[in-house]
């Protein structure tokens, strides 16, 4: 199997981090692809052009982090990820739902900071500051949750990497004034699997 993606990416890093925690490491190449380039060889194998993309051993490709990241654990019978009972799925579902929108926001936030000088814009940037401030207000409130607690879900997987985009936007403090969650990024982030895949400082050029 071959998995695209992009180091800075923390929607590749859920699929890396799932690589290293099912170690599949012999069975999937990882690749690096060019992504937001004009004419880059990667969207001949991704047509949407976005990281990560799984190509599997039949051909077919995967795209969507949650989504390789389920077919990894599914791959050896013997799945990791936390899992509800059906009629508790409910619970998890809206768990990792909240955690995409805060990931889904910082990586809307990273895009305007990194544009060439003068393309970004700071209305978008305070828009998705102000959402991401509620979003982990929200978290720091909830992160007691049993499905938080317990053993690896998505839910955990997707906040830990939306928390560990830190190094991509300088200046984020999160950690300030929410306790409970700056102590629940800890000991996920101590797994060396989040250890391993931890994204490159950003610089900016202007
Ligand atoms: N919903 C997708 C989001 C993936 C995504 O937006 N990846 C970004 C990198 S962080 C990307 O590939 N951007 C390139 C582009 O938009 O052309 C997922 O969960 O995999």
């Amino acid at each position: 199997m071959k998995l695209y993606i992009t180091s800075a990416s923390p929607y590749s890093r859920m699929a890396r981090i799932m690589l290293i925690e099912k170690r599949l490491e012999r069975r999937v190449e990882v690749n690096p692809a060019q992504t937001r380039v004009d004419g880059s060889p990667f969207y001949a194998i991704n047509p949407s052009g976005r990281v990560p993309y799984l190509v599997c051993e039949d051909g077919i490709g995967l795209e969507e982090s949650a989504l390789i990241c389920e077919y990894f654990d599914t791959l050896d019978g013997a799945p990791l990820l936390a899992r509800p009972a059906p009629l508790q799925a409910l619970t998890v579902a809206r768990l990792e739902a909240r955690a995409r929108s805060l990931l889904d926001g910082l990586a809307v936030w990273f895009r305007e900071t990194a544009r060439p000088a003068g393309e970004g814009s700071p209305t978008v940037i305070r828009h998705e500051q102000a959402r991401s401030d509620r979003l982990l207000d929200w978290w720091e409130e909830n992160i007691l949750d049993p499905w938080m607690q317990g053993p690896l879900n998505l839910a955990q997987l997707t906040l830990g990497c939306a928390l560990g985009f830190e190094p991509r936007l300088p200046g984020w403090n999160w950690r300030k004034g929410r306790p409970s969650l700056a102590h629940w990024y800890e000991r996920v982030a101590s797994r060396p699997s989040f250890v391993a895949t931890v994204p490159p400082p950003f610089v900016s050029a202007h």
